[in-house]
């Protein structure tokens, strides 16, 4: 996610943090940096301009150059203001009391529209809710399918009506939801290529129709300023009251993430990171801040596992942790839940402190967790517990019998040892209480936050 763009501001991150002094002249030089990420980024210009001026504002008015950690201070005020041009905070979905709420999705043709409107209807499941979903887009017998796939994969009722008219098929959609007592309704429509008036109109009229409490429009996060202009036109002529970008997983240069908010003046509610049906996060412009600025996402990642292992094995797996007794069986059943949670790479950049330098020579990939786990299956069930027993001969059992080399042995063992020793760091962070979320960078990483809260 957003790599390129990361990978820059973290550089200009490690210079500032990495001086005792900075020089006026230092500072002017960062936020040039800063200024060419994000138009690198696809931010537009106009929101660049500001975001800096903003930024130099308060690095002047806060007498950084004054302070005790000049660096860090300029860092905070980065992360402050790119989280305030996300929104600052979470923008929750906002359903009235009536029955069926009716939440309706907007957007481009593949721009994400059906898979959102699948997924949310999966989140909202979880969250005890009884969603149907209406596929309005009549004009591609395909749309209609997908969405009844979708709605099949997860138990939940697809209403499609007859005929090619989206308004009418809207509006009996909602009282079919009415009639089968569910309670949320969500309006997957049809999109064009480009933006056109036809389809707007279209937009429109459904809303009209079937007053919904949320519009939500999507937008694709891989096209960039594009989509962010896209929604400014969307704005105008439907209007809607959030966002959910898609397509955050891929290579998206963050462009639209970032200016979207600026531009449209309507904030981002969800983020859409994957194909799969639970690939869909409430939007927090803080903890993407965090993470773009290599921060970690710590209590992201918390939800994730949460929502993936059973509650009571985490909360185990935390007191063990916090007494030190994390062994290699964990280390296999963490590994596994990793890969169930989705891709390594995407849990690994959530974890604060690992800067993405760092991550790139760390890289897991998906073959070497057979190896690992061979390699621990291996082991006896006192070597698990107890790593610090397997000495030469014991690994050259282990590699015979996990058909690899001693040297991967070796290797494994001290990924295990590094990780045992990050979780304690963090779990002492965290025990040391505060904010949940304020952790500061493990040992001796550049860029720590502990000074500021
Ligand atoms: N990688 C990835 N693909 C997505 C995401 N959301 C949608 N897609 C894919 O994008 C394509 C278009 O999505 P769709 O929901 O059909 O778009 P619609 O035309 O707006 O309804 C499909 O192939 C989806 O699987 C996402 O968050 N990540
Ligand atoms: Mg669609």
């Amino acid at each position: 996610m957003f790599d390129n763009l990361s990978d820059r501001l973290q550089a200009v991150i490690n210079r500032l943090t990495g001086r005792g002094r900075l020089s006026e002249a230092d500072v002017d030089a960062a936020l040039r940096e800063v200024r060419m990420a994000l138009l690198e980024a696809d931010v537009s210009f106009a929101v660049v301009k500001d975001f800096v001026a903003r930024v130099r504002g308060r690095a002047v008015g806060e007498d950084v150059m004054s302070s005790l950690t000049p660096g860090q201070t300029v860092v905070k005020i980065v992360r402050d203001e790119l989280a305030a041009l996300m929104g600052g905070t979470e923008s929750r979905l906002v359903l009235s009391g009536r029955t069926p709420n009716v939440i309706m999705l907007v957007g481009l043709q593949g721009s994400g529209k059906t898979t959102a409107a699948a997924k949310l209807a999966n989140l909202l499941r979880k969250q005890g809710r009884r969603p149907e979903l209406v596929a309005c887009d009549v004009y591609r017998p395909a749309a209609i399918e997908q969405l009844e796939t979708l709605g099949r994969e997860l138990g939940v009722p697809v209403y499609r009506g007859e005929g090619a008219n989206a308004v009418a098929i809207a509006r009996e959609g909602v009282a079919a939801a009415r009639a089968n007592m569910r309670d949320v309704v969500i309006v997957d429509t049809a999109g064009r290529l480009h933006v056109d008036g036809e389809m707007m109109d279209e937009a429109a009229a459904i809303r009209d129709a079937v007053r919904p409490d949320q519009v939500l429009m999507v937008i694709d996060a891989m096209t960039g300023q594009d989509a962010v202009n896209v929604a400014k036109a969307f704005a105008e002529r439907v209007d809607f009251d959030g966002v959910v970008i898609s397509k955050l997983d891929g290579d998206a240069r963050g462009g639209a993430a970032l200016s979207v908010k600026a531009v449209t003046g309507k904030p981002v509610k969800f983020a859409s990171v994957g194909e799969k049906m639970d690939a869909l996060e409430v939007f927090h412009p803080d903890r993407m801040a965090d993470r773009i600025l290599g921060m970690g996402d710590v209590l992201s990642l918390i939800e994730k596992a949460q929502a993936t292992v059973e509650e009571k094995a985490a909360e185990e797996l935390e007191a063990r942790l916090r007494a030190g007794e994390f062994t290699l069986d964990d280390f296999l059943a963490q590994l596994k839940q990793l890969r169930k949670m989705g891709s390594l790479e995407s849990i690994l950049g959530m974890i604060p402190g690992l800067n993405r330098a760092a991550l790139k020579d760390a890289r897991i990939d998906e073959k070497q967790f057979d190896r690992i786990a061979a390699i621990i299956q291996s082991m006896t069930a006192k070597e698990r517990a107890k790593p610090q027993i397997i000495n030469g001969s014991r690994r050259e059992r282990i590699a015979l019998g996990a058909g690899v080399q001693v040297f991967d042995v070796n290797q494994l063992l001290k990924q295990f040892n590094d990780m045992k020793k990050m979780m304690k760091q963090l779990t002492a962070m965290q025990g040391k209480g505060g904010k949940r979320r304020r952790f500061g960078m493990p040992g001796g990483m550049p860029g720590g936050f502990g000074g500021f809260r």
